[in-house]
């Protein structure tokens, strides 16, 4: 019986249209599935859409549409963004579908049926945007989420909360026993270290708003998003349904389920759904893969930096599978990676115009000039059978690090193995000279032997890149004349294809790219002027001069800067406000380095009650502003005031 490979992607929150983020990881688990089925597999590939929660609910608001209009649109967006993509996934999830809702709700009753859920009350900071409460030492600059920078509101509402802490031991032993759960080894130690730190138990329900699957014994509360999210996998499995074959099938006596999920989402799948899993009395089958970023110059994409690039535009001009192989090329597994368009167009010209579709296009013409298109596999001893024999031995290795590579997940690092084999094929063009060869009548079996090598070569290539240029790889096999059987992985070897018989003309694979107009072209897409008007926020109710004068605003001299040693946003920085020195932590190190602070007049609230932000105690807060693209600019305060001017 073939062995079961199921892999999913997170689902994705339909609030946008989806840029090239969520591309790279569907097209990672696309790639993988069919080089899984390449291998034998019998595989089951999941995506979908995390349909529910306020975020959801004000982002169909914004648009001016009910949520459930807002996630049909979006949803189907996204839908039809896959097929563009060639995306190859067995079932698209919504959160909205009955077979997922009525699943959830039946699992958050049991949970508190066996008194892992119980109802409590929460008092804390919630962001809106994260979906989450923190903690006053977790806020920085007094209200603002650590994780996304926006103000968070103080609520206190009656909630539900998941016995987190009880299973944390649990939790622990079992990563201890998996070394494989979490990958990379990096991710799986910050994951063990938050646990070590202490769990505290997790609230469930949410009473705020409405637009999520309601509490079944109390539907004022709405279940949290994530549990709702989490569930996805198996509930689209048929968990708990009628027909649970698939569940079984790939869940329960599954052989491998990935789930792959960008660094930014890990706590919640390594953390909240084992400990579910558990709750529920279900096993652990996954494990967990987690990626890096796609940045942008200027930090992460956002609409409102005018810096986000859509897939449909790059497919549209410049082909899918340039874009499948450049979006899973360019990331080092686990790392970040930086989206340019020269890069984007230089990848192109290197790995597929140069190497790949030159190397096709030289050899296909070379065989119908010198063999008329016809070619054998021959076996005889010549001078040039060293590097022919180096090729072969170059193939072997690439290929078996290929399979170990996309064995582990390093996908970039696999397609870099298969382009040490290009480059090693077009080599051997450059060590036989076969225009040489060809005047010659007693080199002509020699020469017939070298272009076999080339046309073998590109074959076993062909089959490997067959997870990522699927639009390429038919193309080149109809070339070549390949028959069926030679393009699976069990034709992996040098010598199986014993003649050729190739086409009398072939199209250029890939277009050669202009390099500084096709970048412009990219680069005027990024900063498409943007349609929304910039918001203003309403201005707060009115209050008197007495009012304004309990804030104490000081001008201050920034002496010395750091970077925070435990939070990427903050600087700790050393102000003179003339009454002293203070130690002032602001969540600014996105806009400004140390360096560019030293030196600075700023504007300080002096009186503001000291906190501590991430263990650095602060005492007083900077002035800043955002502008419309969502840029921080501190208020900086003339060079002519002395540090504890008062502001007035
Ligand atoms: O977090 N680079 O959904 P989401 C690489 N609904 N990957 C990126 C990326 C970027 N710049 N931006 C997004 C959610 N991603 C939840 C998930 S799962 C039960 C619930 C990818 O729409 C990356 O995989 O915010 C990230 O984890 C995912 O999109 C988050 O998508």
């Amino acid at each position: 019986m073939k062995k079961t490979f199921y892999i999913t992607t997170p689902i994705y929150y339909p609030s946008a249209k989806f840029h090239i983020g969520s591309a790279y990881t569907t097209c990672l688990c696309d790639s993988v599935t069919r080089y899984k089925k390449l291998q034998g597999y019998d595989t089951r590939f999941l995506t979908g859409t995390d349909e529910h929660g306020q975020k959801i609910e004000e982002a169909a608001k914004a648009n001016g549409k009910t949520p459930q209009e807002h996630v049909d649109y979006i949803s189907g967006l996204a839908q039809d963004l896959w097929k563009q993509l060639s995306i190859e996934n067995d079932d698209f999830i919504r959160t909205t579908q009955k077979r997922h809702e009525v699943v959830v709700e039946d699992i958050f009753e049991r949970l508190l049926a066996n008194d892992d859920i119980y109802l409590g009350e929460y008092v804390g900071n919630y962001c809106v945007s994260c979906e989450s409460y923190f903690t006053p030492t977790q806020l920085v600059d007094g209200d603002k989420c650590p994780d996304c920078g926006r103000p968070t509101k103080l609520l206190k509402e009656e909630t539900y909360f998941l016995r987190l802490s009880k299973y944390a031991d649990r939790l622990l032993a079992f990563i201890d026993s998996h070394p494989d759960f979490i990958f990379p080894e990096t991710r799986k130690n910050e994951v063990v270290s938050f646990i070590k730190s202490g769990l505290q138990d997790l609230s469930v329900s949410r009473t705020a708003f409405s637009w999520g699957i309601k509490v079944k014994s109390n539907p004022k509360h709405v279940v949290y998003v994530w549990i709702d999210a989490l569930s996805n996998y198996i509930t689209a499995l048929g968990y708990d349904s009628k027909d649970d074959s698939l569940y079984q099938k790939f869940w329960i006596n599954g052989d491998e389920v990935i789930h792959v999920v960008g660094k930014d989402i890990l706590r919640f799948h390594a953390i909240y759904w084992p400990i579910m899993l558990m709750a529920l009395d279900i096993p652990i089958k996954f494990r967990l893969y987690a990626h890096g970023w796609y940045l942008m110059k200027d930090g992460k994409m956002a609409k409102s930096k005018g810096n986000v690039i859509y897939p449909e535009q790059l497919v549209e001009r410049y082909g899918l599978d340039a874009f499948r192989y450049y979006i899973v090329r360019e990331i080092q597994y686990g790392n970040d990676g930086l989206f340019t368009p020269e890069d984007y167009i230089k990848r192109i010209n290197t790995d597929l115009v140069n190497d790949y579709g030159n190397l096709v296009s030289r050899t296909i013409s070379m065989v119908n000039k010198y063999f008329g298109g016809t070619v054998q596999k021959t076996v005889h001893n010549h001078s040039l059978l060293s590097f022919e024999q180096n090729l072969e031995e170059v193939a072997t290795e690439s290929i078996k690090q290929y399979q170990t590579l996309m064995d582990e997940f390093k996908i970039a690092d696999a397609l870099k193995a298969l382009s040490t084999l290009v480059g090693r094929t077009n080599k051997l063009i450059d060590d036989t000279s076969p225009w040489d060869l060809a005047k010659n009548e007693e080199t002509h079996a020699p020469l017939q032997s070298v272009m076999y090598h080339l046309l073998e070569s590109i074959r076993l290539i062909t089959v490997l890149y067959q997870p990522f240029l699927m639009e390429t790889c038919p193309k080149v096999f109809g070339y070549l004349n390949v028959e069926e059987n030679n393009t699976d992985f069990e034709s992996l070897k040098f010598g199986v294809k014993e003649n050729y018989e190739v086409v009398s003309k072939a199209a250029h694979l890939f277009p050669r790219l202009e390099e500084e107009s096709e970048s412009e072209v990219i680069r005027s897409w990024m900063n498409e002027p943007k349609k929304e008007e910039p918001k203003i926020d309403p201005i707060l109710p009115e209050i008197t001069i007495d009012d304004f004068a309990k804030i104490d605003i000081r001008s201050g001299k920034v002496l010395e800067a750091i970077q925070h040693p435990n939070a990427d946003k903050l600087l700790v920085m050393k102000v003179d406000t003339g009454d002293k020195v203070r130690n002032i932590v602001s969540g600014i190190a996105k806009y400004y380095k140390p360096e560019d602070m030293v030196g600075k007049t700023v504007l300080v609230i002096a009186n503001l009650k000291p906190v501590k932000l991430r263990g650095e105690l602060s005492e007083g807060m900077i002035l800043a502003a955002e502008n419309a693209a969502g840029e921080l600019f501190i208020v900086e305060g003339s060079s002519k005031l002395n540090p504890g001017s008062k502001i007035s």
